[in-house]
């Protein structure tokens, strides 16, 4: 069985990228350097790819200093993009999550509630660097609906689906089926099969 060495301080991500890939025969692992995930700096930018291929750039590096440079190392970066709210939370969604919550977006959101969520999944392979894109339409509910999952979810109507559930209301399996991370991990997963 392959492993993948995931870089994220997200337990969120690495419990929906395991069980999305690990019925697919690989093992994804959180990587850490004696027993902590590497601190990385992202950099002030709005665009989600350059910030993967920032933080892959650094989770290479460690690989290197390590002398594990023959090892995978995948990381992402996802973003929520409100359509009345030109690019917003859009890369800063982290920082945006923490100052207003959920209720502050929800405010902010008018008529037009539609959103997209965008994840860039970049993955050094020990040899290059890959990357994979999954985007994911929807709405933002009208309130907060469901205990699941972690971030913006409980106010993330998907299209796909019954097109009433947040993503907070369904299963990791149900998430990954329809969402911007299980479709960028998906297109990785392709790709690993015939590589
Ligand atoms: P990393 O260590 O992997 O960077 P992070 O949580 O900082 O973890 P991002 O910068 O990619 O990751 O995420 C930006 C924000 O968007 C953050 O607040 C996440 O909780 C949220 N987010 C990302 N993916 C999400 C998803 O699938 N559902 C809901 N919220 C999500």
């Amino acid at each position: 069985m392959g492993t993948l060495n995931f870089l994220t301080g997200n337990p969120g991500k690495l419990e929906e990228a395991t069980a999305l890939l690990a019925p697919l025969g690989w093992k994804v692992q959180s990587f850490v350097v004696e027993g902590n995930v590497p601190e990385i700096v992202e950099p002030q930018t709005d665009n989600l790819t350059t910030v993967a291929l920032a933080k892959v750039a650094q989770g290479v590096e460690i690989l290197a200093a390590e002398s594990r440079l023959s090892e995978s190392l995948l990381v992402e970066d996802s973003g929520l993009f409100i359509d009345a709210l030109p690019d917003f939370p859009g890369v800063y969604s982290a920082q945006i999550l923490k100052s207003i919550g959920l209720e502050g977006i929800l405010k902010l959101v008018g008529e037009n509630r539609s959103a997209q969520f965008t994840t860039i999944a970049a993955l050094w392979t020990g040899e290059v660097v890959e990357v994979f894109v999954g985007q994911c339409a929807g709405q933002i509910s009208e309130e907060i609906q469901g205990q699941h999952g972690f971030g913006y979810d409980p106010i993330f109507i998907p299209n796909e689906g019954d097109g009433k559930r947040t993503f907070a209301e369904m299963t990791v399996e149900e998430k990954s089926a329809c969402s911007h991370r299980g479709k960028a991990l998906s297109t990785l997963a392709d790709f690993l099969s015939q590589n």
